[in-house]
């Protein structure tokens, strides 16, 4: 099969191209693998998600994080799931962040489970649940359009891993409160890592802080786009494309004078789902550089490791 690539439509940052995908252009699912590539990751504009849908969100969670500290604390610790400040996963990370972090798997149900459905207003759950259903919707939607532009097999078919109700996707929402005079110049509010999933959708306020690191180990700001998304490659599609696709590294920093909100849909495979690059872009056996997991090994696994450790080698052979 032969792949024609279209010249990307990329907006200068300072050092930087950004890879941007019109979702209403047809053109689009090559954009997203030549962009997939190069840099692992994009921005997508003409996304059709509703504004006040994106408004109430923001509007929401600017309300919850403006809470007491001992509201906050109602809804966690984060254990993972729940309301998180500075500790990050379960190995010690700290960062300069306050979080919500839920799982999206209806399936288990465990999204309303966990403390935090019960401490938020109606108001907030209902939009949350409609975004993560939004955020799915737009996971499928990309990896329907690398099937297409990369000729996958409807049996091996990448979308289905997110569109199924066992997909083990998640959701985060973090803030970055504005910098006192007092901190440090520079500080960590998320430190560098990879996401493990699938593909991650993130959306912000208008403002800066998040950094992504380019194949030769210069980290570069990505300016903030208050009405865009941007989607990165997380390890799971690197494994599924034997490499062809990288999974990037990022990083946010808060040297700012602006708090900074983003909310990160994580679409990630059912637990039990096999983790191997897909036969029809594997043209010789001796060319796997992955060998199986389940996404239920590759997640456990990363729950041992720290934020910033090199996660992949579990699946190199
Ligand atoms: C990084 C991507 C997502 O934010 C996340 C993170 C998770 C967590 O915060 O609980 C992890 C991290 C993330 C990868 C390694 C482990 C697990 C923190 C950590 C140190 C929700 C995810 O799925 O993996």
């Amino acid at each position: 099969m032969v792949v024609v690539l279209q010249p990307v439509p990329k907006c200068k940052t300072s050092s930087v191209l950004i890879p941007v995908v019109d979702f209403a252009d047809p053109t689009s699912k090559t954009q997203i693998v030549k962009a997939y590539e190069e840099l692992g990751f994009f921005k997508v504009v003409n996304h059709g998600v509703r504004p006040d849908l994106l408004t109430k969100m923001e509007e929401e969670a600017t309300k919850f994080f403006a809470l007491s500290q001992s509201l906050k604390d109602k809804a966690g610790p984060a254990d993972p799931f729940g309301y998180g400040s500075k500790r990050i996963g379960l190995k010690g990370d700290v960062g300069c962040v306050e979080y919500i972090l839920l799982n999206a798997n209806n399936h288990l149900s465990s999204t309303k489970s966990t403390a935090v459905f019960r401490q938020i207003p109606a108001i907030f759950r209902e939009a949350v649940e409609e975004y993560m259903e939004e955020m799915k919707g737009m996971s499928s939607k990309v990896l329907e359009m690398v099937e297409e532009a990369l000729g996958i097999e409807p049996k091996e078919k990448l979308s289905r891993l997110v569109k199924v109700k066992e997909s083990d996707s998640c959701f985060r929402m973090n803030y970055y409160k504005e910098k006192e005079e007092t901190q440090a110049k520079e500080e960590i509010g998320f430190g560098e890592h990879t996401d493990p999933q699938l593909i991650s959708v993130l959306k912000s306020n208008d403002t800066e802080g998040l950094q992504i690191c380019l194949k030769d180990g210069t980290w570069v700001p990505v300016p903030p786009d208050h009405s865009s998304f941007f989607v990165f490659v997380g390890d799971t599609l690197q494994v599924m494309t034997n490499g062809r696709f990288k999974s990037v590294k990022h990083r946010v920093l808060k040297n700012i004078k602006r708090s900074r909100l983003s909310m990160i849909y994580f679409a990630g495979p059912p637990l039990a789902e096999k983790i191997a690059p897909l036969a029809c872009l594997v043209p010789k056996q001796e060319d796997y550089l992955y060998k199986e997991l389940t996404w239920s090994q590759y997640k456990s696994y990363g729950y041992k490791t720290k934020l910033g450790d090199y996660r992949l080698g579990l699946f190199e052979k």
